[in-house]
C-alpha cells in the first residue's frame, strides 16, 4: 500500500468529504508500515475494503412541527464494517450532520470498537435535525418519523444504535419505543436505554469516566497523578459532564466548560455543587453555559471562543470534531499542558496532533480514550442477551479493566524507540490488526 495513492483515489471518488478523508488519512499513515509487512493484505485489497463502508442507508425524514408545518430532514445509517461483530455506534442529531461527518465517525468507530476487547463492528447514523429550540413533542415526533425508516436496518444481532451529540436518554427512549411498536420485538436493539427497560447502570457516565480512567493510566507512565491538576474541559453535554465528575472524584480541578456559544472559566474551579447546577441547567432546562457565569460571581464568560487559551495542566476536549486547531495546540503547549485526553471524536486537527506529538506530551486520540461509552454499550448488549442486569460496581469494574486494556494495547503497539508512547499509532495498529485478521479469515465478501 502507498498511502498517498489510496488517499488520492478516495479523494477522487469522494470529493466532498473532508472529515472522512481526514480520519482515513490519520489511520493509514500510522498503519502503513505494519500493513506492508503483510503482502496477503495487499493481495486482497484489504485497504479499500476497510476504508469504504459496507453500506450507506440514507433517507428523507418527514415530520410535523408544533405550528402544523411539514418539515423534512435527512436521515442516515452508515454500516461501516461487521467483521468482528454486529454493527454498533451512535446516532447524532445536529444541524451540521452530513454524509462526510457520519462516514468519518463510522470509520473511527470500527477501530474503536475493535480496541474495546468486545465483539462489535462499526457504524454511525444521524440526521441534520437540530433538537435545539424544539419542544419535547417535536423531538418525539421527529424520533418516531426517523424510526419509520431506520427500523428496517437495525436489530440486536444486525446493528445496534446508541446516543451521540443531540441524542441522549430521552431520544433513545423515543426511538426504542417506536422500534418496538413497528417490529413488536422487545430486544436490545438500542443501548443507552432507560434503566427500567433494559438500560445498563453506568452507561450515561461511561464515556466520561472511561476518558479519565485512560488519562490516569497515561499520567502513571510518567509517575504523575490527577491530584491537584487544573483541567480545561470543553463541552457541557454527556461526555463533558461525566468527565468533570470523575476529575473531581479523583482530586483534579475543573477550570472550564463550554457549549457552541462560548465557554466559562471559573478561577475557583467548578466544584461538585456547581457541576450539579450545570447538569440541571443542561439536562433539565436545556439552558446555555452563559447562565453559569450569571449564577456564580467571579466567573468569566467568553462568547464565541473555545477554552484552549486558559492556563492549566491538562486539556480534555469533549464537544466535537476539529475543536482544537494548530494555534490552539501551540497555546496549550506554551501554557505548560502536559496531557491531552480526547473525550470527543477527532477533536484535534492533524496540525494540532503534530504539535502535541512534537512536544512529546501525553496525547491520546478519542478512539482510545472515549471508548468507554461504547464499551458499556457492549456490556448492555450482553446483559440484554442474558436478560439480566448487573450492579453499578460490576459494570464500573469492567469499564475500568477495559480502559486499562486499551491503554496497554496502545503501549504495546505505539512505544517508539526513544520510549515516547505514540498513542495514535498504538490505537490504530491495535484496532486495525484485529479487524484485518477477521476480514482475511472471512474471504472476499
Ligand atoms: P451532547 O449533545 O451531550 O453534548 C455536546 C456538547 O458539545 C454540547 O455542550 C454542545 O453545545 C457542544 N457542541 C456540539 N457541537 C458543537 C459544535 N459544532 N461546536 C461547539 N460545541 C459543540 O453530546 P456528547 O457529550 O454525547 O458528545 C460529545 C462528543 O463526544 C462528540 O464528539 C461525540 O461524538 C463524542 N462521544 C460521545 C459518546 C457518548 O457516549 N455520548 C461516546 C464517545 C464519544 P451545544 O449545547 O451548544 O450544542
Ligand atoms: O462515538 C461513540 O463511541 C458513541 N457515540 C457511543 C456509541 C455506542 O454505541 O455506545
Amino acid at each position: 500500500m502507498k498511502v498517498a495513492k489510496v488517499l488520492e483515489d478516495l479523494n477522487r471518488r469522494f470529493p466532498n468529504e473532508p472529515e472522512y478523508i481526514q480520519a482515513v488519512s490519520e489511520v493509514l499513515n500510522s498503519i502503513e508500515e505494519e500493513y506492508n509487512k503483510h503482502p496477503e493484505f495487499e493481495a486482497s485489497n484489504l485497504i479499500e475494503r476497510l476504508c469504504i463502508p459496507d453500506r450507506i442507508n440514507s433517507f428523507r425524514v418527514t415530520w410535523v412541527d408544533d405550528q402544523g408545518k411539514v418539515q423534512t430532514n435527512m436521515g442516515y445509517r452508515i454500516q461501516h464494517n461487521n467483521a468482528i461483530g454486529p454493527y454498533k455506534g451512535g446516532i447524532r442529531f445536529h444541524a451540521s450532520v452530513n454524509q462526510s461527518i457520519l462516514k468519518f465517525l463510522a470509520f473511527e468507530q470500527t477501530f474503536k470498537n475493535s480496541l474495546t476487547t468486545l465483539p462489535m463492528g462499526g457504524a454511525k447514523g444521524g440526521s441534520d435535525f437540530s433538537p435545539r429550540g424544539k419542544s419535547a413533542a417535536e423531538v418525539m415526533r421527529f424520533c418516531q418519523a426517523f424510526m419509520l425508516e431506520l427500523h428496517r436496518h437495525v436489530g440486536p444481532e444486525l446493528d445496534v444504535p446508541a446516543g451521540d451529540i443531540g441524542v441522549g436518554g430521552r431520544e433513545v427512549g423515543y426511538m426504542f419505543g417506536m422500534y418496538k411498536k413497528l417490529t413488536r420485538d422487545f430486544s436490545g436493539t438500542f443501548t443507552g436505554k432507560g434503566l427500567e427497560f433494559g438500560g445498563s447502570l453506568v452507561r450515561p457516565e461511561a464515556t466520561g469516566y472511561g476518558n479519565i480512567y485512560f488519562l490516569v493510566e497515561m499520567l502513571k507512565t510518567r509517575g504523575l497523578s490527577l491530584e491537584g491538576k487544573k483541567v480545561l474541559v470543553s463541552g457541557s453535554g454527556n461526555v463533558a459532564q461525566y468527565t468533570a465528575e470523575k476529575i473531581l472524584q479523583l482530586g483534579g480541578k475543573v477550570m472550564t466548560m463550554s457549549d457552541s456559544d462560548g465557554y466559562v472559566y471559573d478561577p475557583d474551579g467548578i466544584d461538585r455543587e456547581k457541576l450539579d447546577y450545570i447538569m440541571e441547567l443542561k439536562n433539565l432546562y436545556r439552558g446555555r453555559i452563559r447562565e453559569y457565569a450569571e449564577q456564580y460571581p467571579g466567573v468569566k464568560y467568553v462568547a464565541g471562543a473555545r477554552p484552549w487559551g486558559e492556563k492549566a495542566d491538562i486539556a480534555t476536549p469533549c464537544a466535537t470534531q476539529n475543536e482544537i486547531n494548530g494555534d490552539d495546540a501551540r497555546k496549550l503547549i506554551a501554557n505548560g499542558v502536559i496531557a491531552v485526553s480526547e473525550g470527543a471524536n477527532m477533536p484535534s486537527t492533524p496540525e494540532a496532533v503534530k504539535v502535541f506529538q512534537d512536544a512529546k506530551i501525553l496525547y491520546t486520540p478519542g478512539k482510545a480514550s472515549n471508548a468507554g461509552g461504547v464499551s458499556v454499550s457492549g456490556l448492555e448488549m450482553t446483559q440484554n442477551a442474558q436478560h439480566l442486569a448487573w450492579s453499578a460496581e460490576e459494570v464500573d469494574a469492567k469499564l475500568h479493566w477495559i480502559m486499562e486494556s486499551i491503554h496497554a494495547a496502545c503501549v504495546k503497539y505505539g512505544t517508539e524507540p526513544d520510549g515516547y508512547i505514540n498513542y495514535v499509532k498504538g490505537a490504530n495498529i491495535a484496532g486495525f490488526m484485529k479487524v484485518a485478521k477477521a476480514m482475511m479469515a472471512q474471504g472476499i465478501v
